[in-house]
């Protein structure tokens, strides 16, 4: 195959990428997430100028409801890996516009420790727009922060809408915190979320809720067992912790590395690897397919009246889509 040269700068943004300068790597993620042709085509050719630099880390996607303690266990875990030695780079998939320049900073805050730690890499998630568009922007963050030497790439989102989907879909094991509590705890979570999960870990098993915690957890377990594993070759475990005390992050962290070992062995992760990508291209020819539709001035300004007719019956939903087809010169 033949790819085209890219052009010198992009080679020399990989190359200082490689490097692992943190300046560098800030500034070519903001080449990613920019929406302008030049720089998306710029972008293009760095993934692909970097693509032999990536997939070594750790992937692993975190979700669970807000407040469940995600960014505080990331905190723990992250300061704890990069203490034996890792390169931490956390992501963030969080297309609802409920984060905004404040909350960052308030993220920022919650992963004190990280935050100021020289082998830990945060960026938060890109700026709201469809969950495909931000999806895309985080995965290809996540292969730039491999090539710059980032060995656990730790991706929270919060529990709600398909967000979970688009972070199982980029990662190798997903990390779902649940809080201790009765039995209406499981009704809490969503079933589609459990069966995504590789662990379920019990969060703030800490104080007064350390039983609490163990129950949860052996209800969580019976849960899971009725249905069936994502892979033939693990069983989710169900663990408790405390990320505020660091209970339990440890052991957390050994099932994390014993799946990857087993799924290594078996070829899973390479398989699950290589149906994701091919689910990206599509992912990210379907975002570029319904751009001319989101960004098309004049197109933007007759849908509406389009959809208008066609929800009082003048129009025949047909008729309108070859309207807009040849406002798309399809
Ligand atoms: N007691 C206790 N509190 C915790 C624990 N983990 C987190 N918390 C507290 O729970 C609150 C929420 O924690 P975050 O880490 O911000 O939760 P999050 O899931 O990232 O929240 P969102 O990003 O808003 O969805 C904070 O006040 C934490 O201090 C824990 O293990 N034990
Ligand atoms: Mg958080």
């Amino acid at each position: 195959m033949v790819t085209p040269s890219p052009p010198p700068d992009v080679e020399r943004l990989a190359r200082d990428i490689r490097t692992g300068d943190r300046t560098v790597l800030s500034r070519a993620i903001t080449l990613i997430e920019s929406k302008r042709a030049d720089h998306r085509r710029s972008a293009a050719a760095l993934t692909q100028a970097l693509l032999r630099d990536t997939g070594k880390a750790v992937r692993v996607g975190i979700t669970g409801a807000p407040g469940v303690g995600k960014s505080t266990l990331i905190d723990t875990l992250g300061s704890m890996l990069t203490g034996h030695g890792r390169k931490v780079a956390v992501l963030a998939v969080d297309p609802s516009s409920r984060r905004t320049g404040g909350s960052i900073l308030a993220d920022k805050t919650r992963m004190a420790q990280l935050a100021n730690d020289a082998n830990a890499f945060i960026r938060p998630s890109p700026a709201s727009g469809t969950l495909g568009g931000v999806a895309a922007k985080t995965r290809e963050t996540m292969l730039l922060c491999e090539a710059a030497g980032y060995d656990v790439i730790l991706v929270e989102t919060v529990g709600v809408g398909q967000s979970e989907v688009a972070v199982a879909d980029m990662t190798d094991f997903f990390l779902v915190l649940a809080l201790p509590g009765a039995g209406d705890e499981l009704q809490a979570l969503k079933k589609g979320v459990v069966e995504l999960a590789d662990m379920i870990a019990v969060n703030k098993a800490d104080g007064d809720n350390v039983a609490r915690a163990k129950l949860a957890a052996s209800q969580y377990g019976a849960a899971l067992h009725i249905l069936s594993p994502r892979s033939p070759n693990w069983s989710p475990p169900v663990v408790t912790c405390s990320a505020l005390k660091g209970d339990g992050i440890e052991a957390l962290w050994r099932h994390i590395l014993d799946h990857r070992e087993r799924l290594i062995a078996s070829g899973e992760i390479a398989a699950r690897r290589g149906e994701q990508q091919v689910k990206w291209m599509w992912t990210m020819l379907e975002e570029r397919l319904f751009e001319p539709l989101r960004s098309g001035r004049a197109l933007k300004a007759a849908l509406p009246r389009l959809e208008a007719d066609v929800a009082a019956g003048r129009l025949a939903p047909a008729t309108a889509v070859e309207e807009i087809a040849a406002m798309l010169k399809l």
